[in-house]
């Protein structure tokens, strides 16, 4: 395939000014009529050509200002229109016609049918896949869009921007025209059609304008959509305050689907939404649900200002936006929950999947450049280190410095199509300080190590840190410069205090130590006795800290940092070493240490009630399988870890029993909320429920609260913490039954019930995945439902999937190249799963090694997955 570089970005020819669509909406004819008025850039030379892009399209009809084109002036393929012959300077109208049948679109992007209803998507290429059109983000032009539809079929016909009006058509039919202001890419447009449900609401922004909210989602839902309007109103008061930044139609809508390959997508004044991130209520989803959907309406509607009035000029800018955004959905989170508990899930799912991803053949920079598929490249990668990247711009800049950049971006490049030295350039401005080194983490892949030493002089009350920083080759980057570590710091003194000087020498002074340099030395003078240092706290650099540090040291942090986000750090670093420590030792057939010292930590923790529930919950929370997979780094036997990792937790249930016991009885009575406060006391009983019933050595309490539940939270925990533990149980398989057969008409709940099943750890769960894949009713085509069965299954059961046989890996293989037939994109995403082979242990590794080559070999692979694969086998 043909691979696109950053450098060879170039302008297009030809300006467009603004374009009109109109769609005859139809299941396998639909009619697309695009008018395009355009111009020559200047400079350009009038023998050159307009090229604009397809996929899978065939032209119906082509005008110049209103006439046909000969046919001796333009070439077409299904992928391309070239048009010769066109005016040297004067503006011109194309008309172009094409016809696409949304019926047999199941790749999902471009136009489709999901449940009857007819939907776009179109970020990164699906616009072409309507019509011909320069299908890149540097394109800005205002859109006018008439729908046209049977009544029957289709009640609400819906496009960005505002409404201009409608009426009847012809022949039962109706239709409705929408015009967008704000010039933008075609990536941004959106048309839905289709007989929803409909909830209403209206938001007055700060300058007093009042906007019109619609959610739209299946008929009989409509009680399920509060929590996302209320997520919504929240969302656009807080970039209001916190930003200054407000809304800027009469409009705002939110279409939920339930056939969608990702979370959900910014489209101008129209999001489309995977269903699973608008629906909700006590009944139906779980406290992780409520944060997702909050998260998530944030998040597309804050691309408003970052991403759509100012989006990428080029797909290499992505994290522009995504990164921006995400870090802007954080902080949204942080202030309506625990801002270090949600710090600490961040973390979490940062050293969880990109770690991971950074470290194994699919690592790319934040910003790549160059790539084979698009789509490859909506990675953790961009998304989350990119959001860790604005993170430690504010880190750097300081806050008041960080507002004063935004604002001028925003200022500034309102209406532009930008990229990252435009945004480095307002931070630069704004702070007076020099961004060059720091872009570093724009373009050098990996994930940095810190090696931290330190030296107490008794005698002179010096305190020297040392820190020396590397970074691994990664694909196509062997030699790396030093990059700017801002490494966050506290010195704790012995009685618990913090040390209140700073180290010897310029930037010393904010609480970061600034690691510039290959190799670095701070001295701290007259600190009165021996510190404990605290580093990276909060992870304010996204790296890996590797220091000698005593368990009486850790513990010390863990009691006494006055960050609560650096105390779960020191837990967590304790509860990590004596895992991968006693991983090893099962690897080598050996008796596996005391957990004793961990337990006393843990279960001490646990009864603290001066702290909150839910960071509670979060230290008890051992890291997972995959996490000591990565700590341990290579030669993985996922068997050994997880024996290793049942013995720990069983040592500490065993030694809490009494405290678990009778937190897994705290959750909240009374009417379910979904607030914060709630679902911290939620978590914590459902962890310790966890732990009492693995000390118990029985399902039975789970089975009581799975009975008693009156809320999905509790009723997925229980659920949760006997398949996990007791798969082959009566009471499990029986209360498996009962969920399915309670759940049987609602299809996100039913995810639940197969992810559940495709969790449970050992060999034997590809067999029942197996069987649950070959079900009668099993819906292949749903993305929602693949992801919780295949995805859970290779994603998040170490045991299972890396089955020593290679089960997992073929069944794995075998999928992948039989979605790709239908859904390029959602086969790519699954495939990932292999993404850390290289770190198993000889056997799996050729096991896992043959799958790939077995789905390299396969015919008809899609650009998407033979990207992937290529990547992972080279
Ligand atoms: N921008 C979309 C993602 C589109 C993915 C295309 N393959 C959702 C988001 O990040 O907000
Ligand atoms: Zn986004």
């Amino acid at each position: 395939g043909q691979v696109f570089k950053l450098k060879d970005y170039k302008p297009t020819d030809f300006v467009v000014e603004r374009i009109d669509l109109t769609f005859e909406l139809d299941p396998r004819e639909t009619k697309v009529i695009s008018r395009v008025i355009l111009h020559r850039r200047e400079g350009v030379a009038k023998d050159v050509p307009l090229v604009f892009d397809g996929d899978e399209l065939t032209l119906d009809g082509l005008q110049l200002d209103g006439s046909d084109i000969d046919p001796a002036l333009y070439d077409v393929t299904p992928d391309t229109l070239v048009i010769r012959g066109l005016p040297e300077s004067a503006p011109f109208e194309v008309t172009v016609s094409t016809t696409i049948s949304p019926e047999t679109n199941t790749a999902l992007m471009g136009l489709y049918r999901t449940n009857g209803v007819y939907c776009t998507q179109c970020e990164a290429e699906g616009f072409r896949r309507i019509t011909y059109f320069y299908d890149r983000p540097d394109v800005l032009a205002v859109y006018t869009v008439t729908i046209i539809a049977s009544k029957d079929e289709a009640k609400y016909l819906l496009s960005n921007g505002n409404y201009l009006g409608g009426g009847n058509y012809d022949e039962g039919r109706h239709f409705a025209a929408w015009f967008d202001p704000h010039p933008k890419p075609s990536y941004l447009f959106a048309l839905v059609a289709g007989d929803l449900g409909l909830i209403e609401d209206t938001f007055t922004t700060m300058s007093g304008r009042e906007v019109a909210l619609k959610i739209y989602v299946e008929h009989g839902k409509e009680p399920r959509a509060g929590y996302a309007m209320d997520a919504l109103k929240r969302s656009m008061r807080w970039d209001e305050e916190v930003y200054g930044r407000e809304y800027d139609l009469d409009i705002f809508q939110i279409v939920a689907v339930s056939d969608f390959n990702m979370g959900a997508m910014e489209n101008k004044g129209l999001n489309v939404f995977n269903d699973k991130y608008v629906l909700a209520d006590p009944a139906t989803a779980t406290d992780a649900d409520f944060a997702n959907i909050e998260a998530i309406i944030a998040h597309e509607y804050f691309h408003n200002w970052t991403g759509n009035r100012i989006t990428c000029r080029d797909w290499f800018q992505l994290c522009l936006k995504e990164g921006l955004t995400v870090y802007r959905d954080h902080a949204f989170s942080a202030d309506q929950r625990s801002a270090p508990v949600k710090r600490i899930a961040e973390i979490r799912l940062l050293k969880a999947h990109q770690f991971p991803e950074d470290a194994g053949p699919l690592a790319h920079p934040v910003r790549p450049e160059s790539y084979r598929e698009i789509n490859n490249f909506y990675t953790t990668t961009v998304y989350e280190k990119g959001s860790e990247v604005v993170r430690m711009i504010r880190t750097v800049v300081g806050a008041e410095d960080f507002r004063k950049g935004m604002d001028l971006y925003f200022e500034r490049h309102d209406g532009d199509a930008a990229t990252i030295e435009d945004f480095l350039a307002c931070f630069a401005e704004a702070s007076g300080r020099d961004f060059k080194q720091f872009s570093l983490w724009y373009s050098q892949a990996g994930t940095p190590s810190v090696t931290v030493s330190t030296d107490w002089n008794e005698a002179k009350k010096t305190f020297k840190v040392t820190l020396e920083q590397s970074l691994a080759p990664t694909p196509g980057q062997s030699r790396k410069a030093p990059m700017h570590i801002p490494l966050a710091y506290g010195l704790i003194l012995p009685d618990g205090s913090e040390f209140a000087g700073h180290p010897t020498g310029k930037e010393a002074a904010d609480g970061v130590l600034h690691l510039t340099r290959r190799r670095q030395v701070f001295t701290f003078t007259g600190v009165p006795g021996r510190p404990v240092l605290s580093i990276n706290r909060g992870f304010s650099a996204p790296v890996n800290i590797a220091m000698e540090q005593s368990t009486a040291d850790l513990a010390h942090i863990a009691r006494h940092d006055s960050d609560g986000v650096a105390r779960w750090q020191a837990i967590s670093e304790q509860a990590t070493r004596h895992l991968v420590e006693a991983s090893r030792l099962a690897r080598d057939g050996r008796n596996l240490p005391s957990a004793r010292d961990l337990a006393d930590i843990l279960v001490a923790t646990a009864a603290d009630d001066s702290l909150e529930p839910a960071f509670r919950a979060q230290a008890l929370t051992l890291p997972a399988e995959s996490d000591i997979a990565r700590e341990i780094g290579s030669n993985i036997d996922p068997d050994a870890i997880h024996a290793a990792r049942e013995a720990v937790l069983s040592e500490i249930a065993r030694a809490g029993l009494a405290v678990f016991s009778d937190l897994a009885d705290g959750a909240p009575k009374g009417p379910y909320s979904p607030g914060a406060a709630d679902a911290g006391r939620r978590a914590l009983a459902g962890i310790a429920m966890n732990y009492a019933a693995i000390a118990e050595g029985s399902p039975a309490r789970a089975k009581a609260a799975f009975d008693a539940a009156d809320n999905m939270t509790t009723l997925s925990q229980a659920l949760q913490v006997m398949t996990q533990n007791f798969p082959a149980a009566a009471e499990t398989r029986q209360a498996l039954d009962t969920f399915r057969t309670r759940f049987a008409d609602d299809p996100l709940v039913l995810d639940k019930w197969y992810s559940l099943q495709a969790l449970a750890p050992g060999a034997g769960t590809r067999a029942r995945v197996e069987e649950l894949l070959a079900g009668k009713d099993f819906d292949r085509t749903n993305p929602n439902r693949m992801r919780a069965l295949v995805g859970a299954f290779t994603s998040g059961n170490p045991t299972g999937f890396n089955a020593a046989d290679g089960g997992g890996y073929r069944l794995l293989a075998r999928e992948v190249v039989d979605i790709d037939k239908r859904n390029p994109q959602l086969a790519a995403r699954l495939l990932t799963a292999m993404r850390s082979w290289r770190s198993l242990e000889a056997e799996r590794q050729e096991q896992a090694r043959l799958a790939l080559v077995s789905i390299r070999s396969a015919g008809n692979l899609s650009a998407d997955v033979s990207d992937i694969v290529d990547r992972m086998l080279a």
